[in-house]
């Protein structure tokens, strides 16, 4: 029996209002065409998705019909494509059908998703093909059982979740990341939580985390496995490994091996301009800095994502981000650039005394004297302009409103 293990998809991820929107959100589904096209050529058995095949929970109409071209050729192939619900798949309105629960009934999908006994226990029963329902399924001898994205006190249901399998040969779909190797930060549980899973599945299908990591038991033995996301979905995701797992399984040893996709060359760079004396000068050097880092050996146009730094003599506002964008564009053609101008200001106060004022410093000040003002506030001053920021931060990234949901209650007690 061999299948492939890959998660993480997020189709329909783009970014908005950018000339590289188009290109951009079909970067997701050629990645996932590549992955379909191996396993056609391999003749798995089946494709597994641990979660978040869609960025967010309500897709566009476009990125669904697009979707089931892409897993057209598997349900030609008749290789059951087995997937559950990541966090960005989340549907919170009860009174609807989910995308993957329509992908399911129509049969491009097999969506695993448990039942819960009254007393909190948890029900993997046989998927049903008539329904597109159920929690477990069969194939070439290996029982596939999913779970999805069930929050962030997942490692307190670890017990209850291996008390309701009995069979041999077991495989989890879980998404959830296990921590020291995971750095998304909800979600998440420790690996004393998670190594007791091993004595129940033989294998663990993580999604959750972008990055690819292998958990093994304090013994030394490998149980849970995480491809992380084949495409780059964000910055910061630069030097991850990407793609996924071809697992082959001989009785009860399940081997996997990682085989690379090929996502679009993505840049990260801090841009030190520190001593500039002029814009001219700066942006002498902002070329060169960016040209250096240019990726090399790959005609797809880059994301790049530029950090300005340093203490300069003129005011940071001159470098303003079309004035950086003409100034890329002559060296460079990039899909999409995201500056974040942290620059700072010689200023000559008093005698000789040379003082500087952030960007960061002053937008500081003045969230510290508006959350003050509110007494409900008082004492809580540096959380709250943390978490502004953060909010702040990802609107300007263009996160959708289910993401900056995510960041508020990912602070609330
Ligand atoms: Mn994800």
């Amino acid at each position: 029996m061999r299948f492939i293990h890959t998660s993480d998809i997020h189709l329909g991820k783009t970014y908005r209002n950018s000339q590289g929107e188009a290109e951009r959100y079909n970067d997701f589904f050629t990645c996932l065409d590549g992955i379909v096209a191996d396993a056609v050529k391999e003749q798995v058995d089946a494709v597994l998705i641990g979660g978040d095949l869609f960025h967010v929970g309500q897709i566009l109409p476009k990125t669904f019909a697009k979707t089931i071209a892409a897993l057209q050729p598997l349900k030609d192939a008749a290789i059951p494509c087995i997937a559950i619900e990541g966090n960005h798949d989340w549907i919170h309105r009860r009174d609807s059908i989910s995308w993957m629960e329509a992908l399911s009934q129509m049969g491009y999908i097999k969506l695993l998703r448990p039942s819960r006994t009254e007393d909190g226990g948890y029900r993997f029963d046989r998927f049903d093909e008539e329904t597109g329902r159920g929690g477990h399924i069969e194939i070439g001898g290996v029982n596939i059982y999913g779970l999805g994205y069930i929050g962030a006190q997942a490692g307190s249901h670890v017990a209850r979740i291996c008390d309701a399998v009995t069979s041999e040969r077991n495989l989890l779909l879980f998404h959830v990341g296990i921590w020291t190797f995971s750095p998304v930060e909800i979600g998440n549980m420790q690996p004393d939580e998670s190594h007791p899973l091993a004595e129940t599945f033989n294998y663990v299908a993580l999604g959750h985390g972008h990055k690819p990591y292998i958990v093994a038991t304090p013994e030394g033995n490998p149980y849970a496995y995480n491809p992380g996301a084949p495409e780059r979905v964000n910055f910061g995701e630069q030097k991850y490994a990407k793609g996924y797992y071809l697992v082959t399984v001989t009785d009860a040893d399940f081997s996997a091996e990682f085989k690379p996709t090929t996502p679009r060359p993505m840049v990260v760079a801090t841009v030190n301009l520190e001593g500039a004396g002029n814009v001219e000068e700066a942006l002498e050097r902002f070329t060169a800095k960016v040209r250096e880092n240019l990726p090399e050996g790959d005609a797809r146009r880059p994301l790049l994502e530029l950090k300005l730094v340093g203490k300069v003599a003129f005011h940071p506002f001159e470098l303003g981000r079309e004035r950086l964008r003409i100034a890329i564009h002559e060296i460079s053609d990039p899909l999409h650039v995201e500056i974040k101008n942290h620059l700072s200001m010689v200023s000559h106060s008093g005698a000789g005394d040379i003082s500087r004022k952030s960007l960061e410093e002053i937008e500081n000040e003045v969230l510290h004297d508006l959350i003050k003002t509110g007494s409900d506030y008082q004492g809580r001053e540096e959380e709250l302009i943390r978490l502004s920021i953060a909010l702040k931060n990802a609107v300007q990234k263009g996160v959708d409103g289910d993401e900056l949901l995510a960041i508020l209650d990912a602070r609330r007690d």
